[in-house]
């Protein structure tokens, strides 16, 4: 088979970028190790920076978001007793949309099978060849028989366990991560949200954020030790701890009920340099991981998606390689803003273990800034909206 871009993952990154450039009249080919359903299955991001949603409409998917999700215009961060709205729409002129992440995906899948997109399922054994040339290839197996595809690029779009990635030589790659001393226990439930706009909590017992995904389904997460299993809590346990982190009046109003989906992710940030490597482009968690906080890892997938479409329909349309060749500079500028965000704000939201007095007082000292600084919100909430692309 032969094709101008061939796209590893079909996870969001992977399949904005196909739509994207289906719609400029350029060919792609995604591959997909899961199936559709399994794909569909992972429950992950929930706020869409304002840069993502316009990438919705721009792809012509952005039709049920618009319906179905709800603009935010503000956002609470709690310490101990005390609520405070950042105002990011009077401070930014921006709303981000609250709209999740598995729902973007299926509208996604169904823009592709609505004009024809070649999505290929359970490949497996995904190997990419001859990445320094003008004609690279992969190769997959499926259902026991080996494929090749000829293409022009390589897009990575799959994932931090991903394939691309480990495509780039070791003396070519360099990687920097930092890992929490802790994770997310994260549940979903049908039962009606505790506030409209999200709670960023912060607690002496730990952090926990109040999300949604619409006025029926819940999303709650509290902060919980890496050693913590999700089979030893209850979901009594979970509604127990989450109301002792947050605010008393907000904490009064939790409608609890059966959870439909409780899981345990770590807190890592991780980015991968360079993102090219000859016709191979890192896009998404291939290429950098943020601890959730900040709601920066799918939105800075959708920057490198964003980058990456542009492009490469000016190299297809005009013959211009400006984009492609700058493309691994001005995605990782922005990737390492959102590293810098999302640490600020872990790091301003979460208990550490072994930490000092004196770093305890310091947290403190920040979050009362913040509450107390127009300017310190004004940049809170410039990130949070989504810096420019
Ligand atoms: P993805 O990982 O979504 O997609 C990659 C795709 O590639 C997958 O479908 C995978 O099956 C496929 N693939 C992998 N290897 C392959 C191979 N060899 N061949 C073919 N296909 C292959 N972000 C937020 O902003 N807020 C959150 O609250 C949040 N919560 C998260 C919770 C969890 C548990 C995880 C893991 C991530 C979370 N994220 C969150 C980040 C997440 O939303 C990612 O940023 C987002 O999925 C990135 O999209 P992709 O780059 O497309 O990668
Ligand atoms: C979510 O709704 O899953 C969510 C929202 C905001 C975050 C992280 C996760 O910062």
């Amino acid at each position: 088979m032969e094709t101008q871009v061939c796209i590893i993952g079909g996870g969001p990154s992977g399949l904005m970028l196909s739509q994207l450039l289906h719609l400029k009249g350029i060919d792609t080919i995604v591959l997909e190790r899961q199936t559709r359903d399994y794909v569909l299955s992972r429950i992950r991001a929930g706020v869409l920076e304002a840069g993502f949603a316009e990438l919705m409409r721009e792809a012509q998917v952005g039709d049920r978001m618009d319906r179905e999700g709800e603009l935010h215009d503000g956002v609470y961060i709690s310490s101990d007793s005390h609520m405070h709205r950042i105002d990011i729409k009077r401070l930014t002129g921006k709303s981000v949309m609250v709209y999740g992440q598995t729902e973007l995906t299926r509208d996604l899948y169904e823009g592709r099978d609505k004009m024809g997109g070649k999505v290929i399922h359970e490949v497996q054994n995904v190997v990419l060849h001859d990445l320094k040339t003008d004609k690279p290839h992969v190769t997959y197996d499926l259902k026991g028989e080996s494929h090749r595809i000829v293409c022009d690029y390589v897009i990575g779009a799959d994932g931090f366990h991903g394939v691309s990635r480990k495509s780039i030589p070791e003396d070519v790659l360099r990687e920097y991560e930092k890992v929490y001393p802790f994770g997310w226990l994260g549940v979903l439930s049908e039962t009606r949200p505790v506030s409209e706009e999200l709670i960023y909590a912060r607690g002496a017992r730990g952090f926990a954020l109040c999300s949604l995904r619409s006025r029926v389904l819940s999303r709650y997460y509290v902060q919980v030790p890496l050693t913590d299993k999700v089979e030893e809590w209850s979901d009594d346990a979970f509604w127990a701890e989450l109301k002792a982190r947050l605010p008393e009046e907000v904490a009064a109003r939790l409608e609890t009920g059966p959870t439909i989906e409780k899981s345990i992710a770590p807190l890592r940030g991780f980015v991968a340099e360079p993102m090219r490597y000859g016709n191979l482009f890192l896009s998404g968690d291939a290429a950098h991981i943020v601890p959730p906080t900040g709601a920066k890892g799918l939105n800075t997938a959708a920057s490198d998606i964003y980058y990456l479409y542009h492009a490469l329909v000016d190299h297809y349309l005009s013959g211009d390689d400006t984009g492609i060749d700058t493309y691994s500079e001005k995605a990782l500028a922005r990737a390492w803003k959102t590293q810098r965000f999302s640490w600020w704000l872990t790091s301003l939201l979460h208990s550490f273990p072994d930490t000092s007095t004196y770093d305890q007082r310091l947290q403190q000292i920040e979050l009362d800034y913040l509450f107390s600084s127009e300017a310190a919100q004004k940049s809170m909430a410039e990130n949070y909206v989504g810096l420019p692309f």
